[in-house]
């Protein structure tokens, strides 16, 4: 199987077995795993803040985050196409009470900073009482757009001047960092908190890593408490998160190019609606422009010949290039849908 669906999907490398079969573990809750007492240190230092704390998911990761920074009743502003408010089964509130401000996202990820401005609430008895902005990086549902140091920066001035603080959902932030040429570090500098995931394009069995002040991971551990996301002798697969952000970062250029020919290629097939200049990452979302076939039927057509990729919402299906997907992979996938469209 040709396996397009996500770069979840991506199995540990051999050395990651190797690390996760000779970890040093003990018991976390202790603070006493060192294995993810290193995988947090060296985390924290990658995103350029001063603490991180180890999760199970990069769900569990914004959920942790947004707890912290947000009490019942409290507002979040965040996109209306972003992973948080479509995608993690309402957590925030569910489970904090906190009310999301949801804000058009433009088709390149990022939200209008008149309409981040516009959001933010007077001081009313009658309104939530707004406290976070949440952006995402890169941005999944607009096809794995980048957002640019420069735009971090404007929203950042924007919460300064309203006393708000900023979470970054960066789960594919290194995918970013690796297009742009910078380290992910420019891209979180201006944010108080950010979860990247390890179990994506870093192709680790499991986790994310949530950062931000040694205070804010502080609390940040409550909530994970609370969530029943403290694991125990999680050094086991922390140990391949570690071997994730030692060899497997620099690669995901390979996953950039690769998604570029999988663009290119379906660009030029008549029925599909696709611009490959919009394509900057690993995710590649295109449009059945013809009505005789559904994406489900496309899916299943191409299922039957070894590829998978995921049908979304309207016309629209998803391929996610990965470790594991090489430039003949992608040509394979190519004769796959120009004879089920044939
Ligand atoms: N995204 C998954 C699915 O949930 C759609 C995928 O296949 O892309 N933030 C972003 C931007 C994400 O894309 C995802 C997962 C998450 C957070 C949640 O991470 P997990 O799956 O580890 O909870």
């Amino acid at each position: 199987m040709i396996d397009l669906r996500s770069d979840t999907v991506t199995l540990p490398t051999p050395r990651m077995r190797e690390a996760m079969a000779h970890a040093e573990v003990g018991d976390d809750v202790y603070g006493e795993d060192p294995t993810i007492n290193r995988l947090e240190t060296m985390a924290a230092g990658r995103m350029g803040k001063a603490a991180g704390m180890y999760v199970p998911s990069g769900t569990m990761g914004n959920l942790t985050a947004l707890l912290t920074h947000c009490g019942r009743g409290h507002e979040v502003i965040l996109g209306d196409q972003s992973h948080t408010y479509l995608l993690e089964a309402g957590s925030y509130a569910a489970l904090g009470g906190i009310h999301p401000r949801a804000v058009p996202n433009q088709p390149d990820g990022t939200i209008n900073l008149d309409h981040i401005e516009a959001a933010i609430r007077a001081e009313d008895p009658h309104f939530p009482r707004t406290r976070l902005i949440c952006l995402e990086n890169t941005h999944n549902v607009c096809g794995g757009a980048l957002l640019h140091p420069e735009y971090m920066a404007a929203v950042r001035g924007i919460a300064e001047r309203h006393g708000l603080a900023m979470h970054l959902d960066g789960a594919r932030v290194f995918n970013a960092a690796v297009a742009l040429g910078v380290p992910a570090t420019e891209l979180t500098k201006d944010v108080d908190s950010v979860t990247f995931c390890l179990s994506k394009g870093l192709s680790a069995p499991v986790g994310s890593v949530l950062c931000g002040s040694e205070d804010f991971i502080y609390e940040a551990r409550r909530a994970r408490k609370a969530l029943g996301g403290s694991m125990r002798q999680a050094g086991i697969i922390a140990a391949a998160g570690i071997v994730a952000l030692e060899e497997m970062v620099d690669r995901l250029a390979e996953d950039h190019a690769t998604a570029k020919r999988l663009a290119e290629g379906l660009a030029s097939m008549p029925g599909i609606g696709l611009d490959p200049d919009t394509v900057e990452t690993d995710i590649v979302f295109f449009e059945l422009a013809r009505d005789d076939m559904t994406p489900d039927e496309l899916s299943e057509a191409l299922r039957e010949q070894g590829v998978l990729v995921s049908p979304k919402s309207g016309r629209r299906l998803r391929a996610v290039t990965h470790y594991g997907i090489d430039a003949e992979d992608i040509d394979t996938a190519l004769s796959a849908l120009r004879q089920a469209l044939a």
